[in-house]
């Protein structure tokens, strides 16, 4: 089978690129760097050193003997997507390609604007290439559980049977995103059930938890072959924060009453459920939703377990409660469903056999590079209005002045 995999630099891309190529699959990678570019302009970096994406293909290459195909592009100029389309006819494309920070999307408006038109765009420039090009090739793409916000009722996958003045039909479950960057997960889902109608697409869309973990077996090859950490107030999601925190020794930044549920996954089972999706495609004209997550935590379990995890290893971990930055339910029912991956044959890994291993050790052996600046938010949903000057706003106008 070959695969594209969009967005093959980044966290779940690189982790995902690497397995398939590991499995046999033919696999090419189309990326534009954005993600490293959104590192200069915060002025942050991902806690393990990683590599230009080219080395990290040599090394890839010299210990395995597999290469991986690289196109280097944006997935917003349709031209490049569509010759690269063209070029390399995949079975299935993985989109992941995304700019995927809920906080990056509400510093102001411009970062609003800018998620929604790479997301959206991006993904409806995929589809019109698809059915030109390839219009039998399996799109599976990353969405997210936060599509579907915290209802007070179980949340199912992706499609909902309701009874409505007597009339029964099944429809797509509502969704109450909490950000900008999640709503336009929502207009994606729209737009590829609508392609998926209109022109017979095959799609599945994964609405994916919280993703944890750094070590898959093929990054631990190689030093070089390490993948991403992000711990900073914008990239670093929860579980990746406190482990950081936790290092050195910072008081575990908690967001408001802590009792904001959500699901979560270990890397090692994103790129297995990835292969799954493959394996099994949609029909044509089919658009799926899978939940992809194994394990559901509130932030305040998160907490526990980190601060018990850093006792053993002798850290003395304390968690601290700040006012929630964000606009979202601190406490809420949560219940939702997952079993069509598990169906597939999914089997988990769980945070209790991984926290240690992927994280805390990970995040202790690189404490030398955790800056302690990135812990706490800057971003607040309320304030999200605002013109705000970036880092890289304000050092290119220095630049500009010398
Ligand atoms: P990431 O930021 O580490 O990687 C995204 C990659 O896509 C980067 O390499 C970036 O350069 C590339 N990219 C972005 N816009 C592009 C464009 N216009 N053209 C070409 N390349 C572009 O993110 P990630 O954590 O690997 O997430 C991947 C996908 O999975 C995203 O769609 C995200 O929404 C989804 N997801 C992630 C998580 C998580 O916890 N990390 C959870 C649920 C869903
Ligand atoms: N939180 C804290 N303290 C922190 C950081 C976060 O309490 O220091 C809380 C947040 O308020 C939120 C929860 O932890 O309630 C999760 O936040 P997060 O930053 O770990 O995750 P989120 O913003 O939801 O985004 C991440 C990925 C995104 C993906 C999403 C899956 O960045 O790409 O779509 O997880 S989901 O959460 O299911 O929507």
């Amino acid at each position: 089978m070959k695969i594209g995999v969009l967005g093959g630099d980044g966290y779940c891309g690189w982790a995902t690129a690497l397995y398939l190529s590991a499995k046999g699959y033919s696999v090419a990678i189309m990326d534009n760097f954005a993600r490293r570019q959104w590192d200069y302009e915060l002025g942050v970096q991902t806690l393990t050193p990683i590599r230009p994406l080219a080395e990290r293909l040599r090394v890839w290459q010299e210990l395995t003997g597999k290469s991986i195909q690289l196109f280097v592009g944006d997935v917003t100029d349709y031209d490049f997507l569509a010759s690269t389309i063209k070029a390399f006819e995949p079975d299935a494309v993985i989109h992941f390609a995304e700019q995927r920070a809920a906080p990056y999307s509400m510093i102001d408006r411009r970062h609003a604007v800018f998620t929604q038109v790479n997301n959206v765009v991006g993904t409806l420039n995929l589809l019109f290439a698809l059915r030109e090009y390839c219009p039998d090739c399996h799109l599976v793409k990353l969405g997210t559980m936060g599509e579907y916000g915290t209802p007070n009722i179980d949340i199912e996958e992706g499609y909902i049977e309701i009874e409505h003045n007597g009339r029964k039909d099944v429809l797509p479950f509502p969704k109450q995103p909490g950000s900008f960057y999640h709503l336009s997960k929502v207009h994606d889902s729209h737009n590829m059930m609508f392609a998926c109608k209109i022109w017979k697409l095959r799609a599945t869309d994964l609405n994916q938890g919280v993703v944890y973990g750094t070590t898959t077996e093929e990054t631990l090859l190689d030093e070089a072959l390490i993948n991403r950490f992000d711990y900073d107030e914008v990239f670093g999601t929860v579980l990746n924060r406190f482990c950081a925190q936790a290092a050195v020794g910072h008081p575990l930044t908690v967001y408001g009453r802590g009792g904001q549920t959500r699901g979560f996954l270990d890397i090692r089972d994103t790129v297995r459920c990835v292969e799954l999706a493959c394996l099994h495609p949609a029909e044509p004209g089919e658009c799926r939703v899978f939940n992809q997550f194994t394990e559901q935590f509130s932030v305040l379990e998160i907490a526990e377990l980190v601060k018990a995890a850093g006792n053993k290893l002798g850290l003395d971990v304390e968690i601290d409660r700040i006012q929630d930055p964000r606009v979202e339910s601190e406490q809420h029912y949560y219940n939702a469903k997952h079993s069509r991956l598990l169906d597939l044959g999914l089997k988990p890994h769980y945070l209790s056999d991984s926290l240690l291993d992927s994280l805390m050790n990970i995040a202790v052996r690189y404490r030398d590079r955790i800056d302690v600046s990135m812990f706490l938010p800057q971003v607040d949903w309320r304030k999200a209005s605002n013109e705000r000057r970036t880092v890289r706003e304000v050092t290119s106008s220095l630049v500009a002045r010398v």
